[in-house]
């Protein structure tokens, strides 16, 4: 995700606007690619569950770059944190009961990770647009998940619901680029009018940080080959900065 850039300049994310480091480089490994096997989705899933157990095991933070919003499931199971709270920042639900016949897409993680009991609450944040089904909106609503419209993330409705979060929540946040406003992040399947800017974001992560304690993260459905500018994996680059030197970990 072109993390290098900021990397190999010296500057170690320092925040000119808020005069401070973010993250040191030097503190992260890269883990290398989880192995796709095409067309066989159970063992691609398993060897994605493996991995963040095995980040888990030595003591790290599972960070997740790429692929679509279906990881979102074998990556949540292989915590093995029950009690995790999943902060979803994204236009879409994935809340559906099936897509197409299928159980496990990118439209169906969060349903999936609550009926298998692998996470305790699904916030919903940045959700807009025409593509979200009225069931799985009632579905969600009615499992306890909360809500948070792109309108809330603007008006502050949603950084309040975050600061009431019960003190050291453990949280792992799926960030899908789509939340993003589509002119800042071109590069992604599912595009959606009206989206959310950079600092917008960043004051959710700031209102996180009151309360919720990291156990992992990841950014998905960013696509670099829609996008030739550049932006969109720059952007999803600046996110995750932000959000590993915002928020507190617990490992
Ligand atoms: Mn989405």
């Amino acid at each position: 995700m072109r993390l290098r850039f900021a990397s190999e300049d010296g500057y170690h994310f320092y925040d000119v606007q808020e005069r401070r480091h973010f993250v040191l480089a030097e503190r992260g490994v890269d883990a290398g690619d989880v192995p796709i096997y095409p067309s066989d989705q159970p063992r691609t899933f398993k060897a994605i569950e493996d991995a963040v157990a095995a980040v888990g095991r030595i003591g790290a933070l599972p960070v997740l770059l790429g692929g679509d919003n279906s990881i979102t499931y074998p990556s949540v199971r292989g915590l093995k944190r029950p009690d995790v709270t999943v902060v979803q920042f994204d236009a879409h639900l994935d809340y559906a009961d099936e897509y197409f016949t299928v159980e496990h897409s990118n439209a169906t993680p969060m349903r999936r990770l609550r009926q298998s009991g692998a996470a305790a609450r699904i916030i919903h944040c940045g959700i807009r647009g025409f593509d979200n089904h009225p069931d799985a909106l009632a579905a969600t609503e009615a499992a306890g998940n909360l809500v948070l419209t792109t309108q809330d993330c603007r008006s502050g409705t949603a950084e309040q619901a975050l600061r009431n979060l019960d003190e050291e929540t453990p949280i792992y946040v799926c960030l899908d680029i789509d939340v993003a406003d589509p002119s800042a992040a071109p590069g992604t399947g599912y595009p959606e009018p009206g989206g959310l800017d950079y600092d917008t974001l960043r004051r959710l992560f700031a209102a996180l940080a009151e309360r919720a304690v990291l156990v992992g993260c990841e950014i998905v459905e960013v696509a670099p080959a829609y996008d030739p500018s550049g932006r969109t994996p720059l952007l999803a680059a600046h996110w995750l900065i932000d959000l590993l030197g915002r928020l507190p970990r617990e490992i």
